[in-house]
C-alpha cells in the first residue's frame, strides 16, 4: 500500500470520476470518512497525478449541506426528509396522469454533465425516455459543443477517424484549454498532461493555439494567435484562404472523397489576412504563418473547444475548422491504426472512406418551434419556452439528472422563470442546487466514491489499452440510491418495462446489481470482467491493439464542405453581420475553466471557502483604465442582463477582453453580494438574439458588456 495507516484508518484506491480524466487515487479512510485523498503514483496512466476537485473529493462526500435522503417541498415550501421508494411512487403517479391527460411529449428530461461519469447512468436515461415515449430530451451539449454534430450532420464524417496527437506533427489547438478543462475531444492525450505536450514538441510537433488568452496551453505554443473573441468565423475563413490559393491543401485526397471545395475557395476568396487582420487583431503576417506551419504539415489536426463553440457563427467556424482537416484530409488513413483502444467498449470497424451528410434534424420529429432533432435531443435553449408557452405538448414535468439548468442555462432568469412554473420538477442531485431549490422533489445520489464503475465511458481517450475497475470504497448514506436505480425504480413504479440491449426489466423483475450492469455493458469489449476486477490500479492490456483502418467500401460517399446552408452563413459572417466589435462596450465577456470546480459541482468542499466566488478576470492594462484594482466590485452590464462581481488581475486576458467561468451565484433575486455567492455570468445571456438556426446554441463568448466600477 502507497500510504500508512494507523489502526484505525484504511488505504483504498479507487479513480476520481469528477471530470473525465479519472485519476488514479488513494484514499485514507477513517470512520467511514476520507480523511486523505491523493493522486495515485502507481498508477498506470496518471502516475499521482490529481487537481484540487479529487484532492477534495472527501470534503465533497461529507459536506453539510449534502442531501443524504430525498426530498419532497411540503405544503410550507420547504424540503422535507422522505424515503426514496416513497417519494418515488408519489413522483411516477404524477407523471402517469400528466401522460395519461397531455401525452408523453408533456414530459420532459434535462441531462447534464454527471450523468457521463457513471457508465449505467445514461443507457437507462435513453431506455426511460423510449419508455415514456417522449421527444422532450435535453443535454447539455446544445449549450456547449453540439457545432460539432451540426458539423458532422452537413459535412458528413470521415469513417477512418481522426489523426492522432501522438503520432502528428502539427496540433491546432483554438478556443480549448485542456491542461485545465482536461477536456479529451480534442484528441489531446489529458492523461499525459504537460509531459505529453512538452515530449510531443521535444519530438519536433508544433503547437498552434488560438485564444484571446494567453492559457496554461498556449504558453507552450509555437505560435499563439492572440484573437479578438468571437472572431473566429473570419479567422478560419483566411487560414482556408492561405491554404487554398498557396495549394497547400491534400489535391488527390480532396479528388476522392471532397466536394465543393472549389465553392469554398471562391466564398473564401475575399478573407486574405490583409482583409481581415484588423477584425480579427492579429497581424496578418501571423495568420499566413500559422496556415503555412498547418498546411505544411504532414500529419495533425485543427481541434476546437468550448471558446471556439460558443461565440457567434459557432456552426459556420466548426464547420471551416473541420474544412481545414477535410481539405488537408488529416484523417487516418486504410493502413493506420485508427484512434482509441476500445478495451471495455466493443472495437471500432474503422475504414477509409466518408459517409456523406446526414442532416439529421431535418427529418422525423419537428418540435412546434421548428426544431429537429440533433442528436436525439432538442436544444436546450428552447426548453424554457417549451414550458412557457402554450401548446397541447407543452412540457408540465421535467427529470433533470446531473445536471443544474437552473444555474448553467444562458439567461438564467429566463431559465428560473421557466422551471418555477413546472407542476412537477425533480432533480437528481446531493446538493441544493440552484435547481434543487426550484424542485418539488429531490432524489439524494450515492456520490462517486459510493458506486462501482469502470472506465468504459472515456474508454477511447487512453492511448495505451487500459481500463479499471473501481468497487465502492465508501458505504452510502441509508437514504441514497444509484442514479440508474432511480429510473429503473421510477420506471418500475410507472409499470413501464426497460430495454437496454438484450437486457429488459419488467416492472415486477429484480433489479440488476451494479456489477452486474457493468459487465453487461462491456459485454462485447476485450477483456473478462472478472479478471478486470482483480487489478486495483487498473491494466495495460498490451495485447489489445488499435484497430487499422480498413479499405473504403467503395459507396463513394463524400465529405462536403461547401452545403448552400454554410456557403450563406460564411457570405454573412463575411459582411460583418454578428461580429462582435470592442467599441459597442468597455470589453468583451469571454468564456474559461476553473481548476476548482466542476461547472457548480465543488463549491460545496469546504476547501473552496477561501476563495468562494466566481472573479472577472482582467488585463492590469484594462484595470488602469477603468481604475480598478485587485478586489473592486464592479457592474457588468450586456443588452440582457446585470450582475455584480469582484476583478481580479490576470496578465493573460487581453485587455479589452474579460474572463470569467459560469454557473456560480445562486437564484436571482437572492446573490447580490458576489463575494458569497460568487457572479453568474449566464444572466448577461439570451436565448434568442444571437442563437444559431440548427441547434439555437446561444452566443455565451464574445459577449459585449459595459462595465462600471461601483463604490467600495
Ligand atoms: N455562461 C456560461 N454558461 C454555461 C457555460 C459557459 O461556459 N458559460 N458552459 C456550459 C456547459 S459547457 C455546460 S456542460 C453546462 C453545465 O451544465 P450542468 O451539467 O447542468 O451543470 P453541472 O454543474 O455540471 O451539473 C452537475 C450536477 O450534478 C450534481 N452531481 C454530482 N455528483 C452527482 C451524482 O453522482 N449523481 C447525480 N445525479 N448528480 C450529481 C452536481 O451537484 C451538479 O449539480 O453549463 C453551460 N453553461
Ligand atoms: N476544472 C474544470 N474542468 C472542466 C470543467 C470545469 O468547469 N472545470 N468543465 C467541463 C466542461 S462541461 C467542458 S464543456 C469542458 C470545456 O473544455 P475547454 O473547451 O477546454 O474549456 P476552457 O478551459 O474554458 O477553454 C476554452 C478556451 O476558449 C477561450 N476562448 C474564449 N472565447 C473565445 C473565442 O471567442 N474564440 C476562441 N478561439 N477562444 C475563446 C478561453 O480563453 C479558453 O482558454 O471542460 C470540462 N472540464
Ligand atoms: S477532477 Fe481532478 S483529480 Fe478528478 S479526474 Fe479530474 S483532474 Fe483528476
Ligand atoms: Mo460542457
Amino acid at each position: 500500500m502507497a500510504t500508512p495507516s494507523t489502526s484505525s484508518t484504511r488505504t483504498a484506491r479507487t479513480f476520481c470520476r469528477i471530470c473525465t480524466k479519472f485519476c488514479g487515487l488513494v484514499l485514507e479512510i477513517d470512520g467511514g470518512r476520507v480523511v486523505n485523498s491523493m493522486g495515485d503514483r502507481e498508477h498506470p496512466i496518471t502516475r499521482g497525478f490529481s487537481c484540487p476537485k479529487g484532492r477534495a473529493v472527501g470534503r465533497l462526500h461529507d459536506a453539510s449541506e449534502r442531501f443524504t435522503t430525498a426530498q419532497r417541498r411540503n405544503v410550507a415550501g420547504n424540503l422535507e426528509a422522505v424515503d426514496p421508494e416513497h417519494a418515488i411512487a408519489e413522483i411516477a403517479q404524477r407523471l402517469n396522469g400528466i401522460v395519461a391527460e397531455h401525452g408523453p411529449d408533456s414530459i420532459g428530461l434535462f441531462m447534464g454533465t454527471q450523468a457521463y461519469q457513471a457508465t449505467p447512468t445514461i443507457p437507462f436515461v435513453k431506455a426511460w425516455l423510449r419508455a415514456v415515449g417522449t421527444h422532450k430530451f435535453f443535454k447539455t451539449a446544445t449549450i456547449d459543443q453540439s457545432a460539432k454534430t451540426v458539423t458532422a450532420g452537413r459535412m458528413g464524417v470521415w469513417m477512418g477517424g481522426p489523426q492522432r496527437f501522438e503520432d502528428s506533427d502539427v496540433w491546432l489547438f483554438s478556443g480549448i484549454n485542456p491542461l485545465v478543462s482536461m477536456f479529451p475531444l480534442g484528441g489531446f492525450p489529458v492523461h499525459g498532461g504537460r509531459t505529453a505536450l512538452s515530449e510531443a514538441r521535444e519530438r519536433g510537433l508544433q503547437l498552434l493555439v488560438i485564444d484571446p488568452r494567453l492559457t496554461e496551453t498556449a504558453v507552450a505554443a509555437d505560435v499563439h494567435l492572440q484573437l479578438k473573441p468571437g472572431t473566429d468565423a473570419l479567422l478560419s475563413a483566411s487560414l482556408l484562404h492561405v491554404i487554398l490559393t498557396e495549394r497547400l491543401y491534400d489535391e488527390a485526397f480532396c479528388h476522392d472523397h471532397v466536394v465543393n471545395v472549389d465553392k469554398l475557395a471562391r466564398a473564401v476568396a475575399s478573407a486574405d489576412p490583409e482583409s481581415v487582420a484588423q477584425d480579427v487583431g492579429v497581424a496578418a503576417a501571423e495568420i499566413y504563418d500559422v496556415a503555412r506551419r498547418f498546411g505544411r504539415a504532414k500529419r495533425g489536426m485543427a481541434v476546437t473547444g468550448t471558446g471556439a463553440n460558443m461565440g457567434p457563427w459557432s456552426n459556420l467556424n466548426e464547420h471551416l475548422v473541420q474544412a481545414l482537416n477535410a481539405v488537408c484530409g488529416r484523417y487516418a488513413r486504410e493502413g493506420d491504426s485508427a484512434k482509441g483502444n476500445a478495451v471495455l467498449a466493443p472495437p471500432g470497424r474503422p475504414r477509409a472512406h466518408a459517409c456523406g451528410p446526414t442532416r439529421p434534424w431535418e427529418s422525423g420529429y419537428q418540435s412546434r418551434f421548428g426544431y429537429g432533432l440533433i442528436d436525439g435531443d432538442l436544444p436546450t435553449a428552447s426548453l424554457p419556452r417549451e414550458i412557457t408557452e402554450s401548446g397541447a405538448d407543452r412540457v408540465r414535468a421535467l427529470i433533470v439528472i446531473g445536471g443544474n439548468p437552473a444555474s448553467a442555462i444562458p439567461d438564467q432568469r429566463e431559465a428560473v422563470r421557466a422551471l418555477s412554473q413546472l407542476e412537477l420538477l425533480v432533480t437528481v442531485d446531493p446538493f441544493p442546487t440552484e435547481t434543487a431549490q426550484l424542485a418539488h422533489y429531490v432524489i439524494a445520489p450515492a456520490m462517486l466514491l459510493e458506486r462501482a464503475d469502470n472506465t468504459r465511458a472515456y474508454d477511447d481517450t487512453y492511448i495505451e489499452p487500459f481500463a479499471m475497475y473501481t468497487p465502492p470504497v465508501l458505504d452510502p448514506p441509508p437514504g441514497v440510491i444509484e442514479d440508474w436505480q432511480f429510473f429503473a425504480l421510477l420506471a418500475r413504479a410507472m409499470t413501464m418495462k426497460l430495454t437496454i440491449g438484450s437486457l429488459v426489466i419488467e416492472p415486477g423483475d429484480e433489479l440488476p446489481t451494479t456489477d452486474a450492469l457493468l459487465d453487461h455493458l462491456s459485454r462485447r469489449g476485450r477483456v473478462d470482467p472478472e479478471e478486470l476486477r482483480t487489478y486495483p490500479m487498473g491494466h495495460i492490456f498490451t495485447e489489445i491493439e488499435a484497430p487499422v483502418v480498413a479499405p473504403a467500401d467503395g459507396t463513394g460517399a463524400r465529405l462536403d464542405v461547401m452545403p448552400p446552408d454554410v456557403a450563406r452563413e460564411l457570405a454573412e459572417a463575411l459582411r460583418r453581420e454578428r461580429i462582435p466589435q470592442l467599441s459597442r462596450g468597455d470589453a468583451l465577456l469571454t468564456v474559461r475553466r476553473s481548476l476548482r470546480v466542476m461547472n457548480t459541482f465543488g463549491r460545496w468542499a469546504k476547501e473552496f471557502d477561501k476563495h468562494r466566488y466566481n472573479p472577472c478576470h482582467m488585463n492590469p492594462e484594462h484595470m488602469s483604465w477603468l481604475g480598478a484594482e485587485d478586489g473592486s466590485l464592479v457592474a457588468i452590464e450586456s443588452e440582457h442582463g446585470r450582475i455584480h462581481a469582484i476583478i481580479e488581475s490576470d496578465p493573460t486576458v487581453l485587455p479589452g477582453t474579460i474572463s470569467m467561468s459560469h454557473c456560480w451565484g445562486s437564484l436571482p433575486g437572492s446573490d447580490d453580494e458576489p463575494s458569497s455567492y460568487g457572479s453568474n455570468p449566464g444572466r448577461l445571456l439570451s436565448l434568442v438574439h444571437g442563437t444559431e438556426e440548427i441547434n439555437a446554441m446561444p452566443q455565451m463568448t464574445a459577449v459585449s458588456v459595459k462595465i462600471t466600477l461601483l463604490p467600495q
